[in-house]
């Protein structure tokens, strides 16, 4: 037996992920590549207890015990499965996983990400102390582990990199390419690891950076991410105009702006993404939409605050909950702001942080 608690943090994109290849979508390929900041603050616990067996899986989300009849029980033995293929020694024990969040679970924050991240970091935990010699031929690398936590979920393979800070995931194979039956063994494991993620700018960089949580609303969202994505890629007729334009110009001037620390420049394409990921949204058939008019109200907001001087910038996921990006210097403007709208006590500021690590083993 072993015990392995890991921990990793979620993160937040500025660049978004929407929409897998539907060739790859098995094995969780992008469209598009993305960008996002690893949060200090709010993360996944993982307890994990493997012993010799052949897979069975038990799973605890938040004290509860998720039962296979339930959606994330679905999700989480989906990553097993695939884990089991790519990693085949990893299926010689029954596993005992623990997971508890220290935020509000499916708001528009990505518990997906450091739950599936964390996961990950705890089972290549497990292998290095049950199968040291697979570990260190097939899992030691954390560009492999990234890839690992994608299986779970997208945006997890973003939560991994040890260093944090500002990550990029890369898309890897183009969308023009052959799907997964024109390759065989080591050539198709190549494709399936081509897309991954790494830090580019680490915490440190940027300390002055800051990311503000605000509560608009707690109720679990209506139309759940991976559905969502899916409609958008089978229906939005602006879809692959959205991925081209970020593609080859938005994230490469988002790269720019945060290794520069230019934040003026930083902030007006990271309010236009998010501009353009809803955009994408509301031109998806039947129409989604996360926003409600208090989000409305917090936009408006931020733009009257960057009237003079850029000062923050807002951005949404798949709920109407905003973080907004600022600088040390700028925060206590910015919450007076954002309070008139939401109150203090649903906003709660962080800044940059480490990925995922291991924080406990026994044998
Ligand atoms: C992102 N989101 O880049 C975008 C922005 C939501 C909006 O990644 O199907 O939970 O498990 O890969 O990772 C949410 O999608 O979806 C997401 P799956 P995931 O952060």
């Amino acid at each position: 037996m072993v015990y392995i608690k890991s921990i990793a943090p979620t993160n937040i994109a500025v660049v978004k992920y929407w929409g897998k290849n539907p060739k790859w979508e098995k094995y969780l390929i992008p469209l598009k590549s993305s960008v996002s900041f690893t949060v200090q603050d709010f993360y996944t616990e993982t307890e994990l207890k493997a012993n010799k067996g052949t897979g069975n899986i038990l799973f605890n989300l938040n004290d509860k015990a998720i039962t296979p009849e339930m959606k994330e029980y679905e999700y989480v033995s989906e990553m097993f499965g695939k884990t089991f293929e790519l990693f085949p020694n990893t299926k010689n024990y029954d596993y005992d996983v623990k997971s508890k969040n220290n935020f509000p679970t499916a708001a528009g924050y990505a518990s997906s990400a450091s739950g599936f991240a964390a996961l990950a970091r705890a089972l290549q935990g497990a292998m290095k102390e049950l199968e040291p010699d697979f570990y260190s031929k097939y899992m030691a690398n954390d560009k492999l582990l990234s890839v690992f936590a994608r299986l779970g979920s997208g945006s997890a393979t973003r939560s991994i990199p040890k260093k944090g800070g500002f990550v990029m995931w890369k898309r890897g194979i183009n969308p023009k390419k052959q799907g997964p039956e024109t390759f065989k063994g080591e050539e198709l494991n190549n494709q399936i690891f081509s897309s991954y993620s790494k830090t580019l700018v680490s915490p440190d960089e940027w300390p002055e950076f800051r990311l503000i949580y605000t509560k608009i609303e707690e109720k679990e969202k209506k139309i759940k991410s991976r559905p969502g994505m899916k409609s958008s890629v089978q229906t939005c007729p602006i879809y692959n105009d959205w991925v081209e334009y970020e593609e080859k110009t938005a994230m490469p001037a988002v790269i720019k702006a945060v290794k520069e620390k230019d934040f003026p420049t930083f902030a007006k394409l990271a309010m236009q993404c998010s501009d353009g990921l809803h955009a994408v949204m509301g031109y998806t058939y039947p129409r989604i939409l996360y926003l409600n008019e208090k989000s409305q109200e917090l936009i408006d907001a931020v733009n009257e605050l960057n009237a003079g001087e850029m000062k923050a910038a807002y951005t949404y996921d798949a709920g109407p909950n905003a973080i907004v990006f600022t600088l040390e210097k700028y925060e206590n403007q910015v919450i007076e702001q954002l309070s008139r709208i939401i109150p203090k006590e649903n906003i709660a500021v962080t800044r940059l942080g480490k990925g995922s690590r291991i924080t406990k083993v026994e044998k």
